[in-house]
């Protein structure tokens, strides 16, 4: 009794909103606001959408369960159009009254995978068509239209087109086989590799419909540090189950192919790219996954790197090795991707310039269902880095951009950090190659350098937490990759209002504060961490925390103080021709924005220059003071995040309230030991006071290098 009064008083007082456990992501169909509600119900009264296959009765359940959530009642399904408001929905394959449209001049504008949402009578009657030239291309319009009423858009005079700018939209999973996920902090690995295939996980659906909502369209289940025992029989019948239970969903499936598995798992005695019997042996082995897969996506391929093997253990070249592959899977159209990501710890060679010094040679000697898939900058996912220079430096071959959603180097899933504005800087970047206006994007995107192939990547943040992702906010960075990937023109902005509203609700004010929070997240975890251009100074293995001091592990690119190279004269890595001319990698014009010490973007200053404590900033400020100025703001505007969440628990169920309330918590206080570790330190090597009127460290620059993590996630 006593309870149900609570209930009653909660729900008149309208605070009670149900607690959620963030499983449903973005497609969570929570009734729309009465106004927009009435109007919709005009507007939806009935849905036609013909067809039986996969594809369409995936597009056709989701239009039930969205519309029965949004609009709280069941949608009427029809054969014929014979009420207002009627969904029309099909190919002209799969529906006649499509078929009678005669849309083919504008369904030949927008490919394989776009749609067309409009408003037509028909018989009539008032109507809504989504159409497409396949059925991945409805179940495409229909996520979209679904999130047009998920944010409560008018549906008056609708005339959509849409399709997607990259044609590889992939995940790539950094899964282990035994479930362990590297840099993955979100729980263990989705894939069940133990019991499939006998049993798929209603998640492995869910997966897959939230990435078509998306319109990711690809998925790499594996780690890049491989394992070849995926490629045997057993595995392989598993990965199959994945495939035909991502199908339906548009969704291919790819592998990573460790360089030595004729090796581990082949009994040869080489792997050698050249040899015969390899060459062969890859080639058996593609077509044994095709006969399971038919439409296997192809190869992820980490070569020479960081310990793997690859082509140069046979002093044989990336596009030897490359190239083989392809051989082995283009008689099945799949293609081969081979990333970017080396440097060698023999190689005395910045770091910053190893990647391009091996790749750039090599451009124009790969076979054309080769991509290289280049992280977006020279040393590894940094908070803030420059784009990669190889980007806009091989013409002659598609590259694929490699993001990284999961965040191994901004907070891994204890901080709020919204990845869109990151993802934008650099895509929107330009490089020069072609002069003004070669951006990233133009670049990835093919139309720079016509390339059939065109692709971006984001290395995922997804795990077996009941979230997905581990923060509530990190689901974020998952959609926007998803988004950007479609439209790389769409702003930060747009995506993080999209996100928000399907998210957690509509309501406008708590829209314009969560959106602000998201927007300047990215700059807060900069500015506390890494400012001025500042670089991989995390702590060692785990990448979690500041541990600037770091100096004494074998490979000297692994050490923080190779990147920050403080000494009593002042702080940075000089890149310019007067230190390791990494610069000089850059196009002439991309170049000048940082070459000059005195006009260098100081967002980059400390990454090309060496430079000295006195230095005087655009501020006014020295460059000591400028760097406390900038850990002090920086953790100072995560308590102002603290206040604004506080602020919005009124429009949040309790329990994702709290989730982020505790994480922006723990976010203030590693912000505070970000600040202080980092300033502590770079003081014994610039010998100045922090500023008095900022409250002073309370713990010793001893006590911080005491600490240890030695079970920290994702290591
Ligand atoms: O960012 C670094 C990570 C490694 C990762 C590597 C890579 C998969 O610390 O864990 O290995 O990059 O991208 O290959």
């Amino acid at each position: 009794m006593k309870k149900k009064f609570l209930f009653l008083l909660l729900l008149l007082s309208g605070t009670f909103l149900f607690a959620e456990d963030g499983y449903d992501l973005w497609l969570r169909y929570k009734p729309v606001n009465k106004i927009v509600l009435s109007k919709y119900k005009q507007a939806i009264q009935a849905l036609h959408i013909p067809g039986t296959s996969q594809t369409i009765t995936a597009a056709k359940e989701e239009l039930i369960t969205g519309l029965k959530g949004l609009l709280q009642t069941s949608i009427l399904l029809t054969t014929t159009i014979k009420n207002n408001g009627t969904i029309v929905a099909g190919t002209s394959s799969s529906s006649p009254v499509i078929k009678s449209l005669d849309l083919q001049s504008d369904l030949s504008k927008i490919g394989n995978e776009g749609f067309l949402i409009f408003s037509k009578t028909i018989n009539g009657k008032n109507c809504i068509v989504i159409t497409a030239n396949t059925d991945i291309g409805i179940l495409y319009g229909v996520f979209h239209f679904l999130r047009l009423l998920q944010t409560e858009q008018s549906l008056d005079n609708l005339n959509l087109s849409s399709s997607p700018k990259l044609q590889l939209r992939l995940l790539n999973h950094w899964d282990n086989l035994n479930r362990t996920v590297e840099r993955g902090y979100a729980g263990f690995s989705l894939w069940n590799w133990h019991t499939l295939p006998g049993l798929i996980d209603k998640r492995y659906i869910d997966y897959a419909r939230a990435n078509a909502s998306i319109g990711i369209n690809g998925t790499v289940l594996t780690n890049v540090n491989a394992n070849a025992t995926i490629l045997t029989a057993p595995y392989l019948t598993k990965v199959a189950a994945l495939a035909n239970t991502f199908r339906p969903y548009g969704i291919k499936v790819y592998l990573t192919a460790r360089f030595s598995a004729p090796i581990e798992i082949g009994g040869l005695k080489t792997a050698d790219p050249l040899d015969e019997g390899v060459r062969n042996w890859w080639k058996e082995k593609a077509r044994e996954i095709y006969s399971y897969i038919p439409d296997f996506g192809g190869f992820l391929v980490k070569a020479n790197s960081e310990g793997q093997p690859g082509p140069q253990d046979y002093k044989r070249t990336h596009a030897d090795g490359a190239n083989m592959l392809a051989d082995a899977v283009a008689p099945f159209n799949g293609i081969v991707i081979w990333r970017a990501f080396v440097y060698a710890a023999e190689n005395p060679v910045d770091r910053h310039k190893q990647a391009y010094d091996d790749f750039v040679p090599l451009d124009g000697k790969f076979r054309s269902n080769v991509m290289v898939q280049v992280k977006n900058g020279a040393i590894d996912f940094m908070p803030r880095e420059p784009f990669h220079p190889l980007f806009g430096a091989m013409p002659k071959t598609p590259l694929v951009m490699e993001f990284q959603v999961t965040q191994e180097y901004l907070g891994q899933a204890t901080n709020l950090v919204y990845l869109a504005p990151l993802f934008k800087e650099v895509l929107d970047s330009d490089t020069y190659s072609n002069g003004k206006g070669s951006t990233v994007a133009k670049v990835i995107d093919g139309s720079l350098n016509n390339h059939r192939l065109s692709g971006m990547a984001g290395v995922s943040n997804i795990g077996n937490d009941i979230n997905w992702c581990g923060h509530p906010f990190a689901q974020s960075n998952w959609y926007a990759l998803g988004r950007l990937n479609w439209d790389y023109n769409l702003s930060s902005e747009k995506i993080a209002d999209e996100w928000l509203r399907m998210t957690f609700t509509n309501n406008g004010s708590f829209i314009s504060s969560a959106k602000k929070m998201m927007l300047e997240s990215r700059d807060i975890m900069v500015q506390y961490s890494n400012p001025n251009g500042l670089h991989h100074i995390m702590g060692t293995g785990h990448h979690y925390g500041p541990a600037p001091w770091v100096s004494n592990l074998n490979r000297p690119e692994w050490n923080p103080v190779y990147y920050h190279k403080a000494d009593s004269i002042g702080l940075g890595f000089n890149r310019t021709s007067t230190g390791s001319n990494a610069i000089a990698q850059y196009f002439p014009e991309a170049r000048k924005l940082w070459e000059d010490i005195n006009s260098c973007d100081e967002k980059y200053l400390l990454w090309f220059h060496h430079v000295s404590w006195n230095f005087k900033m655009k501020s006014g400020r020295t460059l000591w003071n400028e760097l406390c100025f900038q850990y002090y703001t920086g953790t100072e505007r995560v308590k102002q995040m603290q206040q604004s969440w506080n602020v919005l628990k009124q429009f949040v169920d309790v329990d994702r309230f709290e989730h982020v309330k505790q994480l922006l918590g723990i976010q203030y206080n590693e912000a505070v030991w970000w600040r202080n570790a980092c300033l502590l330190y770079f003081q014994t090597f610039s010998k100045m006071p922090i500023p008095s009127h900022y409250e002073k460290p309370d713990k010793t620059l001893e006590y911080y290098k005491s600490l240890r993590f030695p079970f920290a996630p994702g290591n």
